[in-house]
């Protein structure tokens, strides 16, 4: 079923991972091919994707939104916007020759992309060098072709010539064995939208009304302190962020510079938005911050599903046919978790030895981020309805389950699977993922 997989140093099928480690040791310069992979047909060349000119990234853009990830039953298609995909593949110290796209020698069309970038990954306390590996796409013809298994390989290639050995991929569907396994939650904003484009299911009259007073949001943020993130945040961010995740997390990233936290999570008109609370108490701490990124996806048949719009014709007249889906993605956040040492050994007093110290201490952290998350996040649905989204999206991951029923939630049809190249590890529960892949 996955001839091409199962030659690949990923777990197999029935495999049972007993212990973290790679498959393979870092290869030798000579054991790396020198020579990109022939294609199978004539007529294809490599390319290399040159994401600093406005010219190839709007062609990314285009070979994406008509030919990237749709849900199953294909309704919506993911469309990334150039700047969006700018800084996606920018991060420092990416690697030109990882946006690997192919083209058409006779039209010059570009036809098939893979990109990969450069992340420090951890795994369960294993810090590693690692790509990672995204917008893997193919020109609708072109599918069946067996050239998915060149991209992979042509990425891996020159992955490899730099020295790194390891990757983390995310894919909707289920390959041989998934490192971790997240469902999607959406929750509304928009809900006649919603409706119209057929992403949720359509209510009317006493249901509607309820379901809109229901998820209907205050005016305003309540969190104080809260502000978007400047770049004088970037220090201490980094410190929160870091700390947070590898105390909470069996699968995350490490924000090893300050240059990565700038380019990550500083705000970007249109792209990625990123509020601090800004302690008030003691002026210029940064005790929390979240961050969502905008992701809209194409409504594939609008009109066929509008009433409406078909009556008046074809895309026109009886009000504007929606074509788009602007949906939110949350990104990362960090709460601090300090009080909770003075919480644990404070109840360790008045119970002295009875506690395992550090089961009270992770009880009191998790009691601590419940309280704090759930009003956070709920300011990022009042700042996400502000900046004109119509739905924000997450996954069961990280502390999510937290507030994904509190704040209204509700589950969607679609997965994301972790996938490691190279790396063998024991099953990841989806609330142990703190990665976030765009
Ligand atoms: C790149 N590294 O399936 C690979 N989206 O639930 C990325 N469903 O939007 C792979 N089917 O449930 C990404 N509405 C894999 C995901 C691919 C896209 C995908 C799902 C995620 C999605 C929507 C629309 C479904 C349309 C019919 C969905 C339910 C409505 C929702 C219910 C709860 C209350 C709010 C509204």
């Amino acid at each position: 079923r996955h001839e091409f997989w199962e030659t690949q140093p990923v777990p197999q099928s029935g495999e049972v991972v007993r212990k973290d480690g790679p498959v393979h040791p870092p290869l030798a310069p000579e054991q790396i091919r020198g020579e990109p992979y022939p294609l199978p047909e004539e007529g294809y060349a490599w390319c290399v994707v040159d994401v600093e000119s406005e010219a190839e990234i709007n062609e990314l853009h285009e070979l994406l939104t008509e030919n990237y990830v749709e849900d199953s039953d294909q309704m919506f298609r993911f469309s990334y916007s150039g700047d969006f995909l700018r800084w996606a593949l920018m991060p420092p110290g990416f690697e030109r020759d990882w946006h690997v796209g192919v083209r058409d020698s006779a039209s010059g069309a570009l036809i098939a992309f893979i990109s990969g970038i450069p992340m420090e990954t951890m795994v369960r306390d294993k810090a590693m060098p690692m790509a990672e590996i995204n917008f893997l796409c193919l020109r609708k013809g072109l599918r069946g072709k067996h050239l998915t298994p060149l991209l992979i390989q042509e990425v891996t290639r020159r992955i490899h010539q730099k020295g790194i050995f390891q990757a983390v991929y995310t894919v909707g569907k289920l390959l041989l064995k998934a490192a971790a396994t997240c469902q999607y939650f959406h929750r509304s904003l928009n809900p006649k939208k919603l409706m119209d484009t057929g992403f949720s299911q359509k209510l009317a009259g006493a249901q509607l009304a309820r379901l809109v007073s229901v998820l209907r949001l205050p005016p305003m943020t309540a969190t104080p302190g809260l502000r978007l993130m400047r770049r004088g945040d970037v220090g201490q961010v980094r410190k929160l962020l870091n700390r947070f995740l590898r105390t909470r997390y069996e699968l995350l990233p490490a924000f090893r510079t300050d240059a990565d936290v700038a380019h990550w999570l500083l705000p970007r008109d249109g792209v990625v938005w990123t509020y601090v609370v800004d302690d008030a108490e003691h002026a210029g701490r940064i005790s929390d911050f979240f961050s969502f990124y905008s992701l809209p996806s194409t409504a594939l048949q609008p009109a066929a599903r509008d009433k409406g719009a078909r009556r008046a014709g074809s895309g026109g007249g009886g009000g504007a046919a929606h074509t788009a889906v602007n949906a939110a993605y949350l990104f990362y956040y960090a709460t601090k978790t300090d009080y909770a040492v003075e919480l644990a050994a404070e109840e360790k007093q008045q119970c002295a030895g009875k506690n395992d110290e550090k089961a009270l201490l992770k009880e009191k952290t998790n009691a601590l981020i419940q309280h704090r998350l759930t009003p956070l996040i709920a300011d990022a649905l009042v700042l996400a309805r502000d900046a004109g989204f119509d739905v924000v999206n997450c996954l069961d991951m990280m502390d999510n389950a937290m507030f994904i029923d509190a704040l209204r939630f509700g589950r969607g049809d679609g997965h994301l699977r972790y996938y490691l190249y190279n790396y063998m590890a024991r099953k990841i529960d989806s609330e142990k993922v703190g990665l976030v892949m765009l």
